[in-house]
């Protein structure tokens, strides 16, 4: 039975036994299991009962990203990360069910009464073969009016140690922000970034469409995108002790990255669509 469906969630299984917990809430999912080990971090003071946001796993950002900006004014009311983490989705259908691979499409609910904006999102969960692909599809619906949005995947990626932790493949002369550094605009000098203390960098307009999360072993997760062009990398450290749903630790034991559409509001004209992807597969 790969596909099982209850009132709080949809665990996809292939057949060599690679489960993923999904929930109808903020369809997050919030578990992916490849060869017996857990490769999404969850905390276990996690809030699961759909009243705050899931801490882990990976929680959509959507149609902002990071706190309300002042405009468009109508979304200064938003809160942060926007309402996609938080609605209620269901299951539109199953794409795919075959023993090579499970997919499914899910739609998000209907936003706050106070977002008056003519769109669709779904959201296409693959599992297959030792990796984990998530589509963020979005589509203005207006006939008349265009459409802002920000959208990013927050993966939450379980490591075993983040202080030993290095980020690969980040493009030297990419512009981040730092928000570590009071929102300062940097220059990445290239190489590889360590993630031995409290990082929260916007990386944007990546060229490259792929980072290695290196364990610092070899071992690790590559994440790799279509269509997003920036790349937030966040571990609090220590700090991730403010966070009243962090278990003690936690921060140590992932490193988030994640794929979005975030240095500006992405346009769609009436009718257009967008359509992007991340993709997690084991190192
Ligand atoms: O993506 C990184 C970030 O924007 C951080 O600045 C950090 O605060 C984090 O997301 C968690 O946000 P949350 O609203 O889930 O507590």
């Amino acid at each position: 039975m790969p596909i099982e469906k209850n009132e709080k969630s949809l665990v996809i299984t292939t057949e060599s036994v690679r489960p993923v917990n999904h929930r109808w809430y903020g369809a997050h999912i919030t578990s992916w299991q490849v060869d017996g080990k857990e490769r999404l971090f969850l905390s276990s003071k996690a809030v699961m009962d759909g009243s705050k946001p899931i801490r882990g796993g990976i929680p959509i950002c959507f149609p902002i990203f990071s706190a309300p900006p002042s405009s468009p004014p109508e979304y200064a009311a938003l809160k942060q990360h926007g309402f996609a983490r938080t609605l209620t989705w269901t299951l539109d259908h199953v794409v795919m069910d075959r023993s090579e691979g499970v997919s499914v499409r899910l739609l998000s609910g209907p936003p706050p009464a106070e977002f008056k904006h003519d769109y669709r999102l779904s959201y296409v969960v693959t599992l297959a073969k030792h990796q984990l692909s998530t589509d963020l599809h979005i589509v203005n619906t207006s006939k008349s009016e265009d459409f802002k949005f920000q959208a990013l995947l927050h993966s939450y990626l379980a490591v075993p140690d983040a202080k030993k932790v290095k980020i690969v493949g980040l493009d030297k002369g990419t512009e981040y922000i730092d928000k570590e550094l009071d929102f300062k605009r940097e220059t990445w000098e290239g190489g590889d970034l360590a993630m031995d203390k409290a990082t929260d960098r916007v990386y944007q307009n990546l060229k490259t469409k792929e980072l290695k999360v290196d364990n610092g072993d070899g071992s690790g997760l590559n994440v790799r995108w279509r269509e997003f062009v920036d790349c937030t990398i966040w571990n609090p450290s220590e700090g991730g002790r403010s966070m009243p749903d962090m278990e003690e630790g936690g921060w140590d034991r992932y490193v988030c990255v994640e794929p979005g559409y975030v240095h500006e509001f992405k346009t769609l004209k009436p009718g257009e669509e967008f359509l992007a992807q991340q993709v997690i597969s084991i190192a």
